[in-house]
């Protein structure tokens, strides 16, 4: 990815764990990485398809300025958040904030804090088998749509399919969601399931009925299998019904851990006895 790069932009701010900082104010030194594509400005010349350093200046400058934080780390988190948000051409950024005077009773050159964050692409594979299971699944997309973390890049059909599982209940309508993603996954997770709560969720059965279940599939090639959270999806590779929209959005994104597309997975998995999409719409 291409970069613009702002070096040791001199604020004057009151972040600090310290009375004096907070009241007095002190010069901090801030150096961003914006990681952009800037072909399509450096082929036309054109500003308004790139970013403005100069704006990028100010902002950052008014945004540290405006706020006050004990932690530069809190400084910097916020800042980049605020920054990714406000500019969109912005895919992530590095930021660094010194603190050149900062209290340290003895001789140093430079404290700094440096973080780098960005839109991060994941998939989300949902599901609804009580009430109005259209209505629950376009209300899971409208609730990703007006996170701001979020932004949603595609969804697919939603699809009838047969329960999978043992438990005898309804059948479900599937579907998948793409999207970029402010949130980290634990947070994510979080924030799809205070979605399903606001659709009337009760957790009760495993592989039970639901009016609304929102689970990771991808994120960003991340793996990882802690407690609550398990990515790529543990079943995912066993399931037609989430393979199938998730196939229709993102036929050529690879599984991390099997470094197979989701389109051989799908291809694979149909070759099974076991199949539960009922809508045959290829
Ligand atoms: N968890 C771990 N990893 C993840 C992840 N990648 N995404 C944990 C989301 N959650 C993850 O889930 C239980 C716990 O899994 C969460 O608290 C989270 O910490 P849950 O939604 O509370 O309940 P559950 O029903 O026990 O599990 P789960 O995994 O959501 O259910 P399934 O396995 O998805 O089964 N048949 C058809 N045709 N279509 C369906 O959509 N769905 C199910 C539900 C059964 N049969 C189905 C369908
Ligand atoms: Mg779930």
């Amino acid at each position: 990815m291409d970069e613009i790069i702002i070096s040791d932009l001199q604020v004057y701010a009151h972040h600090g764990v310290y009375q004096q900082e907070t009241e007095k104010g002190q010069n901090f030194l801030v150096s961003a990485v914006l990681e952009t594509d800037t072909r399509a400005a450096g082929m036309t010349d054109d500003l308004g398809l790139s970013t403005n350093y100069g704006v990028v200046c100010r902002f950052l400058s008014a945004y540290l300025t405006e706020h006050t934080f004990k932690l530069i780390e809190t400084a910097a988190e916020r800042a980049a958040e605020a920054l990714l948000l406000q500019f969109p051409h912005v895919r992530a950024v590095v930021l660094e904030i010194k603190k050149p005077e900062a209290p340290i009773p003895l001789p140093f050159g430079m404290v700094s804090v440096k973080i780098r964050r960005g839109w991060q692409r994941a998939y989300i594979a949902c599901g609804s088998n009580i009430g109005d299971r259209k209505g629950h699944l376009d209300a899971a997309v409208a609730a990703l749509k007006e996170d701001r973390q979020c932004r949603v890049l595609r969804v697919s059909d939603w699809i009838e399919t047969s329960p999978y599982g043992g438990v005898v209940q309804a059948n479900y309508l599937n579907g998948a969601i793409a999207v970029e993603t402010l949130y980290p996954p634990e947070v994510l997770l979080s924030r799809l399931q205070e979605i399903e709560y606001a659709e009337a969720r009760e957790r009760k059965e495993r592989w039970g009925p639901r009016t609304l279940d929102l689970d990771i599939l991808l994120y960003e090639g991340v793996v990882m299998d802690e407690e609550k959270l398990t990515i790529p999806h543990c079943d995912m590779t066993n399931r037609d019904f989430v393979l199938k929209p998730l196939a229709q959005i993102a036929p050529y994104e690879k599984h991390p851990v099997l470094g197979r597309s989701v389109i051989e997975l799908l291809r694979e998995v149909e070759q099974n006895e076991e199949r539960h999409v009922l809508s045959n719409d290829d």
